[in-house]
Parts: structure tokens; C-alpha cells; sequence
């Protein structure tokens, strides 16, 4: 069972000095940045360190889904392309875990907590990449889901977060547009590579929309991530807007939306959707999704040949910093 926000919140009270945490959230009303010296809530760390650290686990485990298809991309353009996107994943990740190291965990806690299963990453990664199409489904959408997340989280309380997602915010805009370009070379093309591009759709949809997190009701950290401006949207405001922008594009590819409930809504002046199956949901947050295996022995493998370049780097430190010292 989750603490409800009522308990949160007066947890964080009952531990914090009043007059800090009154001055903290006067600050945060105020817009200021909050920087890593400042005093801060633990709760606030807390926080921040699971969602910074999750954040740049899924830039990480992403680049396994679509590194998968650099060598089978179908012409040497797409392979450059794609080689460059997946690279830049990498470098979120990198400023991410920098981000959430100045919050007093170290890198090394962090990759450990993924490796153990006790850190989440994002359900959108435990899906298998099959055809073409999902490199350009993934781009499309998920990118997509992406940039909805992370564009008010550039306006996030946390300073070293808020600055590192304005240069993810501007790659992952590329990202999208590799993408949807890939889908409009698909409708473009024959018969085939349309139903192709229609599967990756069908396939892709519903786990995108779960990238936004539980509907809010559901949701255990909204209420006070909203509070305390690390999060400036909610799950679901979010997921409509990501719904309002994307039928249209799939409209103007000549592609079905796999909902049969979707509608527009003039009342609304949005899209009314079917429900997300939250049963899969969980499964796949739980560990159970189609390749949450594959993807986790295949980051742990990274990790374990990766250990010589991390001792070459340590080691060259050391003498540079003994030579310094001498
Ligand atoms: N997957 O109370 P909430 C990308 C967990 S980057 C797994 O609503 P919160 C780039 C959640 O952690 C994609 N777990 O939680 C790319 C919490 O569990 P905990 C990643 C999920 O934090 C593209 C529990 O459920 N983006 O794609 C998910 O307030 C292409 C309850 O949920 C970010 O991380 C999920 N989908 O809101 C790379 C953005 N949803 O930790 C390669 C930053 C929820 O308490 C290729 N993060 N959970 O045990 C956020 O904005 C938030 O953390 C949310 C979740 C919105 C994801």
C-alpha cells in the first residue's frame, strides 16, 4: 500500500526544521532554482534522486531497442542517422546521472540499483524491436511521449535537472522528426512497407501512452512532485496533450489510431481515448514485460566488459593527479 499525501506531507513536516522548509518552499513558489548546496528536503532528495536516476536508466536501456537495428538499417544515411540518435541517448544519460550525482548518490549506487531490479527504467523498453518500421515508431512516438514529458521539466524546481533537459529537449526534437520522416518514407512506399508502418502503430500505441505513469488518482508522487515543482504537468494532462498532437500526424500519414474510443470531443476541445490497460502496466513495472530479461542481461554485460575502460580511466587519473601533486 503507498503513504497517502496526506501522510507525505506531514512526514516531511514532522522531520524538517519548519522555518528551512518554509523558506525551501518559498523559494520553490517563487520559481527560484533550487541549487545542489541548498538545503533541501530529504523527501525533495529523495525524490529527485529516484526520478533523475530512472530518468537516465531509460536513456541508457533505450539505446538497446533501436542499437539493435544500426547494422540493419536499410540504407548507409538511415545507419548514420540512426548511430547518432543512439549515441545521443547515451550523452542524456551521462548528464542525467551527473544531474542526480549532486544529489549525493554516487553513479556506482545508481547502476547498482539497476542492476539489482530495485531502480526502475521505462516500460517503453521492454518491448521487442521487430521491423524497420518500430525504428521509426519509436522516434515517432516514443521520442514523441518523450519531449511532452520533458519540455516542462525543463522548468523543473531542481537547477542541474532543469538545465540538462534543455539540450535533451532540443535532440530529442530531431529525434521525433527522424522519426516521423521514417514513418512518411513508409506510407510513401509500397503496399508492404504501409503495413508495415500500420503494425508498428498498432504495436507501439498503447505502450507509449503508458510512458506518461498511472492516471493521477493512481499515481503515489504527483501530488507532491506538483507541489514542490519538480514536476510541472501531471501524468494525464500530459498524455491528452500527447494524444492531441499525435492523431492528427498519424491522420496525415494515412495511418489508424489501434482505439476504438477515440473521438473528438468539440465540447472538450480534446480527444476523449479508450483506458490503457493498466494490468500490463504494472506486469511490465514489475519486471515482466516481453524482453525485461534480455534488456537487463544485456546492460549488466555492458557493465561487467566495460569494467577495464573504468579502471584505465581511474588508473590515468591517479597519475595525473600524482604527477600534479609531485
Ligand atoms: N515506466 O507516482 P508516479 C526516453 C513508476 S526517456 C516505469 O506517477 P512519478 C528517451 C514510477 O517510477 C523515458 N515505471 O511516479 C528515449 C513510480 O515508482 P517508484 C523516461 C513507471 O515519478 C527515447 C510508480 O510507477 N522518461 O524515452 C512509469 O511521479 C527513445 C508510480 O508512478 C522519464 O523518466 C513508466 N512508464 O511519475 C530514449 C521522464 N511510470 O519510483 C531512447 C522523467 C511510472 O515510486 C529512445 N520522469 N512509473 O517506485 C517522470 O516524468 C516521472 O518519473 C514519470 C512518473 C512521469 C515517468
Amino acid at each position: 500500500m503507498y503513504t497517502t499525501e496526506l501522510q507525505k506531507s506531514n512526514q516531511v513536516r514532522a522531520i524538517e526544521d519548519p522555518e528551512k522548509l518554509a523558506a525551501f518552499e518559498a523559494r520553490v513558489a517563487a520559481d527560484e532554482f533550487i541549487e545542489p548546496k541548498d538545503w533541501m528536503p530529504e523527501a525533495y532528495r529523495r525524490t529527485l534522486t529516484r526520478q533523475i536516476s530512472q530518468h537516465a536508466h531509460s536513456e541508457i536501456v533505450g539505446m538497446l531497442p533501436e542499437g539493435n537495428w544500426i547494422s540493419r538499417a536499410p540504407s548507409l544515411r538511415r545507419k548514420a542517422i540512426l548511430l547518432a540518435k543512439v549515441q545521443d541517448e547515451a550523452g542524456h544519460g551521462l548528464y542525467l546521472y551527473s544531474a542526480a550525482e549532486t544529489l549525493g548518490t554516487s553513479r556506482e549506487e545508481m547502476i547498482e540499483a539497476l542492476h539489482s531490479g530495485k531502480a526502475k527504467y521505462s516500460t517503453i523498453f521492454n518491448y521487442p524491436t521487430l521491423t524497420w518500421a518500430d525504428i521509426g515508431a519509436i522516434g515517432w512516438l516514443v521520442d514523441g511521449a518523450a519531449i511532452m514529458n520533458q519540455v516542462p521539466l525543463q522548468r523543473t524546481s531542481y537547477g542541474p535537472y532543469a538545465r540538462a533537459m534543455v539540450r535533451v529537449c532540443k535532440e530529442e526534437s530531431f529525434h521525433q522528426r527522424q522519426g516521423y520522416e521514417i514513418m512518411m518514407a513508409m506510407c510513401a512506399g509500397t503496399a508492404d512497407q504501409k503495413r508495415m508502418a500500420q503494425d508498428a502503430l498498432n504495436r507501439w500505441w498503447w505502450p507509449s501512452l503508458m510512458m506518461f505513469g498511472p492516471p493521477d488518482a493512481d499515481s503515489p508522487n504527483t501530488a507532491q512532485s506538483m507541489r514542490w515543482r519538480i514536476k510541472r504537468e501531471t501524468n494525464d494532462e500530459l498524455r491528452q496533450k500527447f494524444v492531441d498532437i499525435t492523431v492528427p500526424q498519424a491522420e496525415a500519414l494515412g495511418l489508424k489510431v489501434p482505439d476504438p474510443a477515440l473521438e473528438w470531443n468539440e465540447a472538450r476541445g480534446h480527444y476523449d481515448f479508450g483506458e490503457v490497460d493498466w494490468e500490463e502496466f504494472y506486469a511490465v513495472v514489475r519486471g515482466e514485460g516481453p524482453v525485461a530479461k534480455e534488456r537487463m542481461a544485456a546492460r549488466r554485460e555492458a557493465w561487467e566488459e566495460g569494467a577495464w575502460v573504468r579502471d584505465a580511466a581511474a588508473a590515468y587519473a591517479e597519475k595525473q593527479a600524482a604527477k600534479k601533486a609531485a
